[in-house]
C-alpha cells in the first residue's frame, strides 16, 4: 500500500545497508555494516555507518581528546578538584592565554602555557578533520565544497586564535577556552576596540549570517512545500524538471518577481555562509592592526556622528533627584 509521505505521517523504507561506491585509494579498511536506528530515522537517514575513521580522522581525535583534556583539567583544578564545583560552575571556567608580558615568548605552564598547549592541539585537530573532508570527498569523486565551506570557518578560527595574535605581538590577545569566558572576551574586543559595530567587515559578517537564515528558511520551506511533487528529489528536479521545480520557481516568480534554480539556490547558500566567516575574519584581522577604534575611525569616514555635535550636554537626571 502507498503510504501518504509527509512531515506528519513519515515512511521509513528500509532495504539493504548502503555501503557507497567501492573507495579505491585507501588503506584503511572501512568498518563493515552499519546498523539501523529508528529514532534517527525520524530526523534523518535511518542507517548509522559505514563511518570511516583513517588516519586523519583518528589522529584528530586524539589532538582533539588531548586539547579538551587539557581545558578539562585545568579548568577543574582551577576550582581545586572539587567535582560538584566543577560541574557548577562550568559555564564559568577558563582556561586563559597568556597575560600581555609576555608577548609570544613561551610561557610557564600555568601562566597561558596550557592554554599555548591546547591550542595547538585543537588547531591540529581541525586542520586534520578538515584534510579528512578533503580527502573524502576525493574518494567519493565528489565536488570538494565541503571541506572550502570548512576552511572559511577555519579561518576565522585561526584570525582569532592565532594570525591576529601574532601580528599583534601577543598570545594575551586571543581567545580564552571557557563557555562566558569566551563571551565577555567578545563584548571586551568590541568595546576595546571602539564597538565593532562601526567595522564595515562585522557588518558585511552579520548580512551574511541573516542572509543565511533567511535563504535556508525560504529554500527549506520551498521545497518542502513541493515534496507532494517530488520536490525533495531535488536532484531529479535539476536535471529532468518537473511540476515540484516549475510550481516552486513560480511561486517565487509571483510573489517577488524573480526565482533561483534548484541549483543556484544551493550557490547562494553556499556563499551566503562562507562569506559570513570570510568577512569576518577580515573584520578581526584589522582591529587592532589596521585600525584602533573603529567608532573613531567612522567619525574619520562621516558614517558616524561625533557624539557631542549631535547631543547637547544632558543634565544628571540623579541630581535632580537627590534634592
Ligand atoms: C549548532 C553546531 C554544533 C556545535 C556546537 C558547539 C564546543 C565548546 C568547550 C567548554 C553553531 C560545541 C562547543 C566544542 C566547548 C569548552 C571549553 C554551531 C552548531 C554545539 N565559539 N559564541 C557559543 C565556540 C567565538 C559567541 C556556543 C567555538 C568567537 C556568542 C558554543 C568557537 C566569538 C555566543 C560556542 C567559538 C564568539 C557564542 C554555541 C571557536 C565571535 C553565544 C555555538 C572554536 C564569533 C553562544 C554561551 C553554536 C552561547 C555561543 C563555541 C568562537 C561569540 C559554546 C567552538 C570568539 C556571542 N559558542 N564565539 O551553536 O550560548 O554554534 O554561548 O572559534 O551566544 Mg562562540
Ligand atoms: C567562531 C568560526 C570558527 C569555528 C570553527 C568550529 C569545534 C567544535 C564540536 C563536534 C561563528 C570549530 C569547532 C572546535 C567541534 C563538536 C560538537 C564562527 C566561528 C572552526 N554581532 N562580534 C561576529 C553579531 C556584537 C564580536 C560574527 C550580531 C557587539 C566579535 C557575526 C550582533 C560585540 C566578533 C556577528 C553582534 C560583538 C564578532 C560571527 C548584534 C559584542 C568576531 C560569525 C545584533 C558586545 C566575529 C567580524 C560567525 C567576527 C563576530 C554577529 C554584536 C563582538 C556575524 C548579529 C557589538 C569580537 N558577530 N558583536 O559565523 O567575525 O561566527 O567579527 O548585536 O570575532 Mg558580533
Amino acid at each position: 500500500m502507498a503510504e501518504y509521505f509527509n512531515l506528519f505521517t513519515q515512511t521509513q523504507v528500509r532495504g539493504p545497508a548502503e555501503h557507497g561506491p567501492p573507495l579505491t585509494d585507501t588503506f584503511y579498511e572501512r568498518s563493515k555494516a552499519g546498523g539501523f536506528n529508528h529514532l534517527l530515522g525520524r530526523i534523518g537517514n535511518a542507517q548509522i555507518g559505514p563511518i570511516y575513521l583513517g588516519w586523519y580522522g583518528l589522529a584528530s581525535l586524539i589532538c582533539g581528546f588531548v586539547a579538551i583534556e587539557i581545558i578539562g583539567l585545568n579548568m577543574w583544578a582551577s576550582v581545586g578538584w572539587d567535582p560538584v564545583q566543577f560541574v557548577r560552575q562550568l559555564p564559568w571556567l577558563a582556561l586563559e592565554p597568556p597575560p600581555p608580558s609576555y608577548g609570544l615568548s613561551l610561557p610557564p605552564l600555568n601562566q597561558g602555557g596550557w592554554w599555548l598547549l591546547a591550542g595547538f592541539f585543537l588547531t591540529a585537530s581541525i586542520i586534520l578533520w578538515w584534510i579528512r573532508t578533503y580527502r573524502r570527498a576525493i574518494a567519493l569523486g565528489m565536488g570538494t565544497h565541503v571541506a572550502w565551506a570548512f576552511a572559511s570557518a577555519i579561518w576565522l578560527y585561526l584570525v582569532l586564535g592565532l594570525i591576529r595574535p601574532v601580528l599583534m605581538g601577543s598570545w594575551g590577545e586571543a581567545v580564552p577556552f571557557g563557555i562566558f569566558p569566551h563571551l565577555d572576551w567578545t563584548a571586551a574586543f568590541s568595546i576595546r576596540y571602539g564597538n565593532l559595530f562601526y567595522n564595515p567587515f562585522h557588518a558585511l559578517s552579520i548580512v551574511f549570517l541573516y542572509g543565511s537564515t533567511l535563504l535556508f528558511a525560504m529554500h527549506g520551506a520551498t521545497i518542502l512545500a513541493v515534496t507532494r511533487m517530488g520536490g525533495d528529489r531535488e536532484l531529479d528536479q535539476i536535471v529532468d524538471r518537473g511540476t515540484a521545480a516549475e510550481r516552486a520557481g513560480l511561486f517565487w516568480r509571483w510573489t517577488m518577481g524573480f526565482n533561483a534554480t534548484m541549483e543556484s539556490i544551493h550557490r547562494w547558500a553556499w556563499w551566503f555562509a562562507v562569506l559570513t566567516t570570510l568577512t569576518g575574519g577580515i573584520g578581526i584581522l584589522l582591529t587592532g592592526t589596521v585600525v584602533d577604534n573603529w567608532y573613531l575611525w567612522a567619525v574619520k569616514h562621516d558614517f558616524a556622528p561625533e557624539y557631542p555635535a549631535v547631543y547637547p550636554i544632558v543634565p544628571d537626571p540623579a541630581a535632580g533627584a537627590a534634592q
